[in-house]
């Protein structure tokens, strides 16, 4: 008798839930109607004092048996929902977007595919110092079947005393070299101008760290014709980096490479703090390839090996790696750059040495 009475009442209940569940969704509609004109008119989602007031009136209502407080409670975990609703469209709405594209995008350089099955590496010194310098580095990187020659000639220094790049001339003898061995040529640019002088140049533009919110920068690398290498700033939410990877693709250039290298945290046994979770949140978010920094994240030779392992398991689609010729006497960087037996190593140690000089 009372097992029939309960499953009456339950049947009753199963009645109300699915009207809950009717006004719940039709509820969801108007707040996406909501969403979508705040969205328009440049309001904020989040609006605390329309939840107060709605509060207020639910309370002012509330006859129980649920206490105000446990109606309250009920009701903002709606209203976050909600929130939450009208945020997740405008994520979805992003170019960049995984749901806007389900298939990987995969950046073709030449004959060399970055974002496809083999990951590449990305390696040369800080910055480029001397021809010298250059060809010692590109001759190894080349033996052991790198393809991508990376190397700064513009250089965001923290000090304005510190060495800031050959510039032009930097750029000019990296593409020789570079040419000399068929390799592809990575360099960052800082502003228009000279992204305009390193066109000529470059086969990758690198937007820095530093510069991944200089959102004037990111809509001129969008009307470029070549990819960008967009590194996360190293304050910068993967939010904050999908939108500046949006402010690029949306001006045309879908050409876009994504790089973590570590964001700032307390700990200082390592330069940065590499955020692995980064790679795999990325390519689950976007559908753009995602590489790893593990120099300038890490800022130590000692970990490299163990570190670059963890990236490419977490699914990243490349490395990027400092390597000089001599770093002990680098103009920047020192203590981070591999030598070339270090960066052998690593790149044995990775079993990367075939697949490199297959082609990627
Ligand atoms: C809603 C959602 C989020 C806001 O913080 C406030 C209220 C809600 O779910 O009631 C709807 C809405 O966006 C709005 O009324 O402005
Ligand atoms: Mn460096």
């Amino acid at each position: 008798m009372t097992l029939q009475q309960i499953e009456k009442l339950r049947k009753e209940l199963d009645l109300i839930n699915d009207q809950l569940l009717e006004l719940l969704n039709r509820r969801a509609e108007i707040v996406q109607q909501i969403g979508r004109i705040k969205k328009e008119n440049n309001l904020p989602f989040y609006d605390p004092e329309r939840e107060q007031e709605m509060f207020e009136k639910l309370t002012e209502k509330n006859s129980g048996p649920f206490s105000d407080e446990t109606i309250v409670h009920l009701f903002k975990e709606i209203a976050k929902a909600s929130l939450k609703l009208q945020e997740k469209e405008t994520e979805e709405q992003l170019l960049v977007s995984r749901e806007m594209k389900k298939e990987d995008t995969k950046i073709v350089v030449g004959d060399l595919v970055i974002g496809g099955k083999i990951p590449v590496m990305i390696a040369g010194p800080c910055a480029v110092e001397s021809r010298e310098q250059m060809k010692a580095v590109a001759s190894e990187l080349n033996r052991l079947g790198v393809s991508f020659l990376r190397g700064g000639a513009f250089k965001p220094r923290t000090s304005p005393y510190s060495f800031q790049g050959l510039g032009r001339e930097g750029l000019r003898l990296m593409r020789e070299v570079a040419d000399e061995y068929g390799m592809k040529v990575v360099s960052e640019v800082m502003s228009a101008e000279q992204l305009e002088l390193a066109e000529e140049y470059v086969d990758i533009f690198q937007i820095g760290a530093r510069n991944m919110q200089n959102f004037e920068l990111l809509k001129e690398v969008g009307n470029a014709k070549k990819p960008v290498l967009l590194k996360r700033g190293f304050m910068a939410t993967l939010e904050e980096l999908m939108l500046a990877a949006e402010y690029i693709y949306a001006r045309g250039n879908t050409q876009i490479i994504l790089c973590e290298r570590g964001i700032r945290t307390f700990e200082h046994w390592t330069r940065n703090t590499l955020d692995l979770s980064a790679v795999p949140i990325l390519k689950l978010k976007t559908h753009l390839p995602v590489i790893v920094d593990v120099s300038h994240s890490t800022g130590r030779k000692d970990i490299i090996l163990p570190i670059s392992k963890a990236a490419l398991a977490a699914g990243a689609d490349g490395l990027m790696v400092e390597v000089h010729n001599n770093p002990a006497i680098a103009r920047s960087d020192a203590h981070q750059q591999l030598n070339l037996e270090e960066f052998a190593s690593l790149m044995e140690g990775l079993g990367l040495i075939k697949k490199n000089k297959s082609g990627c």
